[in-house]
């Protein structure tokens, strides 16, 4: 068991109504730690070998609340080296969230849990698309209890490419079938657009959290059709956590880039709070 440093602002003032009504374990861990670390940084890492994995994760950890990954973009993936990141991971106080992106029928979604990257023993969250029904949430819960662990699924609400077909009835449906599903650790919302965004967090109320991509400091257009919005205005609007790639891996001195993104997110978080109705 991991010694509980103190946080200097504790989790239920942090994250008021969302702290009593998010009451999916993990989602708790993650408001913990945001609290420990200072900071909504959801790190993507989308780097194509192991040791950029370990040596961007060796660097940063401290600054993120959580490691987002694409296990199937690594070049010279191996079980032991993935393991070795799964560990840098745990030393670092991160949940591991591989962004999969399952989208099939809830039976298939179980068996790509296993698999040659055995997803469901080291990951404690997914993604999903509710595109086939939200079934996928069972599906991927049983991939998790088949290893005896439990996760969490974050839906996909919204998206941050330009064009994407997740229109408003959909982003309902979404909600709808996912808000009190137990399943269900949160949504993603785009965070590249405020208005949409906050249209999301209206729905989802508390609920659930709510981690957007689509973040960069240096707001505008990012490489095919991704587009991006400033993450302080992505917290305001509603977001409870930031996923940010290339603004800290893209950059010269990603350390420093972390801390910035962690600083503006927690900065950002304190300023919501002085409404209470949007904590
Ligand atoms: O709508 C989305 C959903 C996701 S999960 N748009 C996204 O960009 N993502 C992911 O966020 C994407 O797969 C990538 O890993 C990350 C954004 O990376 P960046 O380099 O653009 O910050």
């Amino acid at each position: 068991m991991r010694a509980q440093p103190e946080w200097l602002m504790e989790p239920s003032d942090v994250w008021g109504h969302r702290w009593e009504r998010c009451e999916n374990p993990l989602a708790r861990r993650y408001m913990e730690v945001t609290c420990r670390k200072e900071s909504l940084v959801i790190l993507a890492a989308d780097l194509r070998t192991m040791d950029e994995l370990k040596d961007l994760v060796g660097l940063v950890g401290p600054h993120i609340a959580a490691l987002k990954t694409h296990v199937d973009l690594v070049d010279d993936w191996t079980a032991d080296g993935w393991n070795e990141l799964c560990e840098l991971a745990e030393e670092n106080d991160l949940m591991l969230f591989e962004d999969r992106k399952f989208a099939d029928i809830g039976k298939i979604s179980r068996g790509q849990m296993a698999g040659v990257y055995d997803i469901r023993s080291w990951a404690d969250l997914v993604t999903a698309h509710g595109i086939s029904g939200t079934d996928i949430v069972d599906g991927l819960c049983a991939g998790w209890a088949d290893v005896q662990r439990e996760g969490g699924v974050l839906l996909l609400a919204q998206m941050s490419s330009r064009g994407n077909l997740l229109s408003t009835k959909y982003r309902e449906k979404m909600v709808a079938a996912g808000v009190n599903n137990p399943g269900v650790f949160g949504f993603i919302g785009n965070g590249s657009d405020a208005t949409e965004l906050a249209e999301l967090g209206v729905a989802v109320g508390g609920r659930k959290l709510i981690w957007t991509p689509g973040v960069n400091l240096a707001v505008g257009d990012g490489e095919m059709g991704q587009r991006y919005g400033n993450p302080r205005e992505a917290i305001l609007a509603g977001s409870d956590g930031i996923i940010v790639g290339s603004g800290i891996h893209g950059v010269n001195n990603p350390r420093g880039a972390a801390e910035e993104y962690a600083r503006v997110s927690w900065a950002a978080k304190l300023e919501r709070l002085q409404d209470y109705n949007k904590l």
